[in-house]
């Protein structure tokens, strides 16, 4: 550990003998840990100085595109985050100088000298080390201690632990480089951390909606849900819903005792377990950001949760508006009518995704299944946009205990398919034990090889996606049967 961030202080040193009048691109990944990145370098810059700042997000590390953008924008300089470990070949051809911060292993197994990334020193890309924080590992160094007390320093340090959140990576542990950089975060008051009810709508939705839409079993039912919940609390304050975060010790309590009763009267689960490994959780809270308004929830009030921050991020993305994203997460104060538009953005997605699977629930989509019903595929081509496919397939997992792998697939185009690959839980934890066939990836690279077919994929293991055409899906889903065969 200590080596990597001795690299990143040199090529800091690098960093900073660039001229700040010269043109210098940011090229990020474009999902929550991406745009967290490009924030983190995006506000860093402009506090070293430099004038001339394009940031730029691409989908895929896709090298055409790359090279058309290289010479579209003939920037001077070029910093990566979350994606370009093997760019440099092409980076080198265009630009004067360069640095690639990234987490994702490239195929070579090489990655230069003007290159952090936390592979090269053999550390987990899940666990230790996400985009954002291998960013912050390259600036930290070029400000002092006072600097991270300040504002905008304690906002860099909020987008560097976003950033690790919206890529899942403190479910395991928390792991070597975010460790550092979470302390960091933590003693400068940056994020607060508290263990508490951990569910994603804590900050945005009345209570019992967020009950609703967790997934804990017995809650499902809308009806159920409000009746329950909202005689047990006073679900209301004046205008507004109550949220999870507006609740009282005893009121949370109440909460939680309703829940282990359903889950006692329904389930043969180890209670306990179960609420601390799904409900009560360490909670992070960007307090760095506090008064900003991508902070600002519809109803005129404020979340501090990353998850929640970066979920309105996503859909704007997902709708090729990344340049929103950015503008949201790095003006404190954003137009009214950007933010407009980006609620309209927020509205659409979930309205689509609501439609879709308003279609699942009715039979209306075209489903394969396999093992007793636990392997599905369903197309979603018609509901969604294509980029959805991920989080379809998410909540349909979560509203199914049954069901062990999703596929869902979505056309993109006249020849190719997006397809999205979810497990549960219990089936990353067989597959960790599984040192032949380690992951979903290998699903996709076996699908590939066989076929001798061009295919991307990518992802973590809570969720992947891949681009083919249509003609192999069958082959994909049968792979991913087989595999799942050999895990139980
Ligand atoms: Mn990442």
């Amino acid at each position: 550990m200590s080596s990597f961030f001795e690299k990143a202080k040199n090529l800091s040193e690098r960093l900073n003998s660039w001229n700040r009048k010269s043109k210098i691109m940011i090229i990020g990944h474009r999902d929550g840990d991406g745009i967290s990145a490009t924030s983190v370098l995006l506000q860093g810059l402009r506090e070293l100085g430099f004038h001339k700042i394009i940031p730029y997000i691409l989908l895929s590390p896709d090298l055409d595109q790359l090279n058309s953008l290289l010479i579209e924008n003939s920037p001077k300089y070029v910093l990566t985050c979350d994606i370009g470990s093997a760019f440099a070949p092409i980076l080198e051809k265009h630009v004067s100088d360069f640095l690639i911060t990234d987490h994702h292993p490239n195929k070579s197994g090489m990655y230069g000298e003007r290159q952090l990334n936390c592979i090269e020193f053999g550390l987990d890309d899940e666990i230790d080390a996400s985009g954002s924080t291998t960013a912050f590992s390259l600036i930290r160094h070029l400000f002092d201690n006072s600097f991270w007390e300040k504002n905008i320093g304690k906002v860099i340090l909020a987008y560097a632990i976003s950033g690790a959140i919206s890529d899942f990576q403190f479910q395991k542990k928390i792991g070597k480089i975010n460790e550092v950089i979470l302390k960091m975060a933590k003693t400068s008051g940056a994020v607060k951390v508290t263990t508490d009810i951990s569910l994603f709508g804590r900050g945005l939705y009345p209570v019992y909606i967020t009950i609703n839409r967790s997934g804990i079993p017995g809650f499902s039912d809308y009806h159920f849900c409000r009746d329950i919940i909202n005689s047990t609390i006073q679900p209301k304050d004046g205008d507004y819903w109550r949220r999870i975060i507006d609740l009282n010790k005893e009121e949370k309590q109440k909460i939680l005792n309703i829940i282990i009763n359903r889950i006692i009267s329904i389930a043969k689960v180890d209670v306990k377990k179960f609420l601390k490994k799904e409900v009560i959780k360490p909670t992070y809270d960007l307090e760095a950001l506090r008064g900003w308004d991508c902070t600002k929830t519809a109803d005129g009030r404020f979340s501090l949760d990353p998850r929640e921050i970066l979920h309105r991020i996503n859909y704007c993305c997902r709708l090729g508006h990344w340049d929103l994203a950015l503008t949201l997460l790095n003006d404190q104060k954003v137009p009214m009518d950007v933010q407009n538009e980006i609620e309209e953005m927020h509205k659409i997605g979930d309205q689509e995704v609501a439609e879709a699977l308003n279609a699942y629930n009715n039979g209306i989509l075209p489903i394969k299944t396999a093992c007793d019903g636990k392997v599905v595929l369903i197309d979603f081509t018609d509901y969604i946009f294509y980029d959805e496919v991920g989080v379809v397939a998410g909540v349909i997992m979560k509203q199914n205990p049954n069901l062990e792998i999703v596929l869902s697939s979505c056309k993109m185009d006249e020849t190719q398919y997006k397809v999205s690959v979810r497990a549960h839980e219990k089936i990353w934890e067989m597959i960790d034990q599984d040192m032949e066939f380690a992951d979903a990836k290998k699903v996709y690279k076996k699908t590939k090889n066989e076929l001798n077919a061009d295919m991307q994929y990518g992802g973590h293991r809570f969720a992947m996606s891949g681009y083919l055409q249509k003609n192999i899906i069958p082959n994909l889903f049968k792979n991913m049967i087989d595999y799942y065969k050999t895990l139980s």
